[in-house]
């Protein structure tokens, strides 16, 4: 009875802590997993992850949802192999963007190489947290264009409502834009299909967002297997570019991790607080998979100019949106 009854207290005691908990920590949750996208839809965040593991098991996608980006709730096997018939391995980088009641879940896959099957493919849900079910049953983007591996893309809404995916590995980034319903890709008003975009040290990882009227583009660079892996940015006035790079925002901290890049940008309008969701090898680790996703703040200089983003062990505060 007495053992019960101390039981209980603690598990109050714990439960208190943690109802109480001020900062996120990072990781933010547990598990292996990188590239991950950070969404607000409604009132609520949003992480789509890859599963980081051997490129064989990468059979699936688990989201995470928030409601103040400290307390995390897992979704498990959002999208697997049974949807996606010409899934065979490496389900990569996840997009997803909400549109007219819809959800729409950008992936890549099968690590694909000139003459294979695979590239970026897109899934349709009625919740964000799925079942996602493969929309088109093939890939949307298969070709290698302008020597980029079609991985990684981003789905971008620009100021007039029109959305553009920026993609792209092996060092070279296009941009196309898309079909209203996601299902292809049209032509630009200059009849071309894909446009290079590729700025300096671009090696991978696209993420795009407008703050002030101005286009801040952003990547990752170095190799993501090893510890120099980082985000850079540039800022311009078009969608297009120029993308001058204006430096690198997020790397290695010998006190903290390493290898960290593979982000995205979530910003809370109400607080104007903007938060870089990112991925980072833990200091006492070398393995290739050992990728873990963190949150820290994001600031910016007074001229626009974003900030050195200090990692940290304690993640952000609350914040309701
Ligand atoms: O997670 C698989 C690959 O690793 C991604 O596509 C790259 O951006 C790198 O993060």
């Amino acid at each position: 009875m007495k053992k019960n009854l101390l039981f209980t207290l603690v598990a109050v005691f714990a439960s208190v802590v943690a109802y109480g908990q001020k900062t996120a920590g990072n990781p933010i949750f547990e598990g292996d997993y990188a590239d991950p996208e950070g969404v607000v839809f409604g009132k609520t965040y949003w992480i789509y992850p890859t599963y980081s593991a051997a490129f064989d098991d990468q059979l699936y996608f688990d989201c995470f949802s928030s409601k103040d980006l400290v307390n995390w709730k897992k979704h498990e096997r959002i999208i697997d192999q049974s949807s996606i018939s010409w899934l065979r391995r490496a389900l990569w980088a996840p997009a997803a963007i909400e549109k007219d009641g819809k959800y729409y879940l950008f992936f890549s896959c099968n690590d694909v190489h000139p003459g294979e099957i695979g590239g970026i493919g897109v899934a349709v849900a009625d919740k964000p947290q799925g079942p996602f079910k493969d929309l088109i049953g093939k890939p949307l983007i298969n070709d290698i264009v302008n020597r980029a591996q079609p991985i990684d893309q981003f789905v971008f809404q620009d100021k007039d409502g029109t959305y553009y995916m920026y993609y792209g590995g092996w060092g070279r980034c296009n941009v196309v834009k898309m079909a209203d319903d996601f299902k292809s890709i049209v032509p630009f008003e200059d009849g071309t299909m894909y446009k290079e975009v590729t700025p300096k040290n671009y090696v991978e990882g696209p993420f795009m967002f407008i703050r002030d009227g101005k286009y801040y583009f952003m990547w990752s660079e170095g190799g993501w297997t090893g510890p120099h892996y980082k985000v850079a940015y540039a800022i311009s006035d078009s969608p297009f570019g120029p993308f001058e790079r204006k430096g690198v925002i997020l790397q290695q901290d010998e006190e903290v991790a390493r290898g960290a890049g593979h982000h995205s940008v979530i910003h809370n309008p109400k607080s104007d607080k903007y938060y870089i969701v990112y991925h980072r090898r833990p200091l006492e680790s070398n393995k290739r998979d050992n990728r873990v996703t963190c949150i820290d703040e994001m600031h910016f200089a007074p001229n626009g100019d974003i900030l050195p983003v200090k990692m940290t062990f304690e993640g952000v505060n609350k914040d309701k949106l």
